[in-house]
């Protein structure tokens, strides 16, 4: 048998099993897995090396439009560069419908922006915030059915937040045609309270974002959100999960039956809101919804990665610039925090941060990463030939040097951001080569592929949504 590529002498992993072996790859996709394989265009000796299914982000956000003078740091280019320095072989970016437009349109014009320029792979969700007759009639069915199988609804968020009227539309269309809803869950009238009441007393830095959303924010909406999928009967993936209460309504609804899935993300693993306390505006580097908590909550979040609260780790990459009016220091003397983008940076990060905490402290099973890196994302959202290491799949894989330690530092990254939250953070393992459909992206630390070769993946429906009768 003749090969591409063979990836030889790795150690393999997949959610389930760890075993030795050679890859060989055809055609973009693994056929052989086996000792001794032969006859391959080129051969990458893995020896010594951890070979893992490519990551699958599921959650980032690339070139959405953020508010007045605000621009994201990365395009499509940049952002799937990063993912793919970052371990990272598919993303899931987002084509976020603004009020006004047509949901077809905003598809049309993503793909604009993202069809020849990236280096991963990409499958676009859609966000639904307005949900008019011809969408829920008309559009929002006809591209499920065209593979934009999952879709997210905000619960706040000027221009953004759906009333519980319009949450329970959407949720009836995924329940008929067989989408997940992934839900930001946050109050919206409690944020917005609250910040009015902080702005009126002079508490207007950057740390006071994270008092503007505590914690009961977000378990309302939680429970709220659960609440509403439950009377229309449809499964939901609750998103960004930053907190021990947040969980808790997660774990309950599904110790009753209910399919809700969770997925929390590196900020709430690693950061705390202390990270906002910081010199004049450097807080606003750490600005994110849900915001970071504290200690005991990433020692809750680590459990619910232990014990499957949450499917899946994901970025929320939501990349600005820090030194930059059209990024987090706002322009027109606007400085509350109330108009700080929110979001941070982490494409490229969130492998290591999980695999260095998780695996190397002994938190989590080398196979219970790849689950939550990789083969969940690919089975919550259709990714059938995506997430593991067997006979038929895509060869999208990453080739780990588990030895490498280094501190998260700016001059290693390839996002779009001028700074990383994540700065000085000692990790152990590295992901070094990264491989796309049986393409070499990045080889030994260095870019090889070209903008353009990674595609857009149309999805079948969800294994863990209704399936449309
Ligand atoms: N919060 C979001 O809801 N989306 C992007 C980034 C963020 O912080
Ligand atoms: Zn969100
Ligand atoms: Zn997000």
């Amino acid at each position: 048998m003749s090969y591409d590529l063979i990836i030889a002498n790795g150690t393999v992993a997949t959610a389930t099993d760890t075993f030795s072996c050679d890859i060989g790859i055809r055609d973009g996709r693994i056929v052989a897995l086996g000792h001794g394989l032969g006859g391959a265009t080129e051969t990458i000796d893995a020896s010594g090396r951890l070979v893992l299914p490519g990551g699958i982000d599921s959650h980032v956000h690339i070139s959405q439009p953020s508010g007045e003078g605000i621009v994201m740091a990365d395009d499509f280019e940049s952002g799937t560069r990063s993912a793919a320095f970052g371990g990272n072989t598919t993303v899931m970016p987002f084509c976020m419908q603004e009020k006004g437009v047509s949901l077809r349109e905003t598809v049309k014009a993503y793909h604009g922006l993202a069809d020849g320029k990236c280096h991963t792979d990409v499958s676009f969700h859609l966000v639904l915030s307005d949900p008019t007759e011809q969408v829920l009639g008309q559009d929002l069915p006809a591209l499920i059915a065209d593979g934009y199988t999952s879709f997210k609804v905000f619960m706040t968020y000027e221009g953004l937040a759906l009333a519980d009227y319009e949450m329970l539309q959407v949720m009836s269309v995924a329940r008929e045609t067989g989408a997940l809803v992934m839900v930001h869950a946050e109050n919206y009238d409690a944020i917005r309270f609250l910040t009015d009441r902080l702005e009126r007393g002079g508490s207007i830095a950057p740390k006071f974002h994270g008092t503007s959303r505590p914690i009961p924010v977000e378990r309302e909406a939680t429970h709220r959100a659960i609440s509403l999928a439950e009377l229309i009967d449809v499964p939901v993936m609750i998103v960004h999960v930053s907190n021990r209460e947040a969980m808790e309504e997660i774990a309950r609804a599904r110790s009753r039956g209910l399919k809700v899935y969770g997925e929390t993300c590196p900020q709430y693993l690693v950061l705390t809101e202390k990270d906002m306390d910081g010199l004049n505006m450097e807080g606003a580097k750490y600005v994110c919804s849900p915001p970071p908590r504290d200690t005991a909550s990433q020692q809750a979040c680590w459990e619910g990665l232990q014990s499957g609260v949450f499917q899946t780790f994901s970025s929320d990459h939501c990349p600005f610039r820090y030194d930059d009016p059209a990024g987090k220091l706002n322009p027109k003397g606007r400085t509350s925090f109330r108009w700080v983008p929110n979001g941070i940076p982490g494409v490229e990060t969130r492998l290591p941060i999980l695999f260095s905490e998780g695996v190397g402290k002994g938190r989590i099973s080398l196979n219970q990463f790849v689950a939550l890196s990789a083969t969940n994302h690919a089975q919550a959202y259709g990714l059938t030939s995506k997430g593991s290491i067997a006979i038929g799949m895509d060869a999208d894989i990453a080739i780990w040097d588990p030895e490498r330690e280094l501190a998260i530092s700016q001059s290693l990254l390839h996002h779009g951001s001028d700074y990383t939250p994540y700065e000085g953070i000692r990790v152990k393992g590295w992901p070094v080569t990264t491989i796309v459909r049986g393409r070499v992206v990045v080889r030994d630390g260095v870019l090889e592929g070209a903008p353009g070769e990674g595609r857009h993946i149309a999805r079948e429906r969800s294994r863990w949504a209704l399936q449309p009768a």
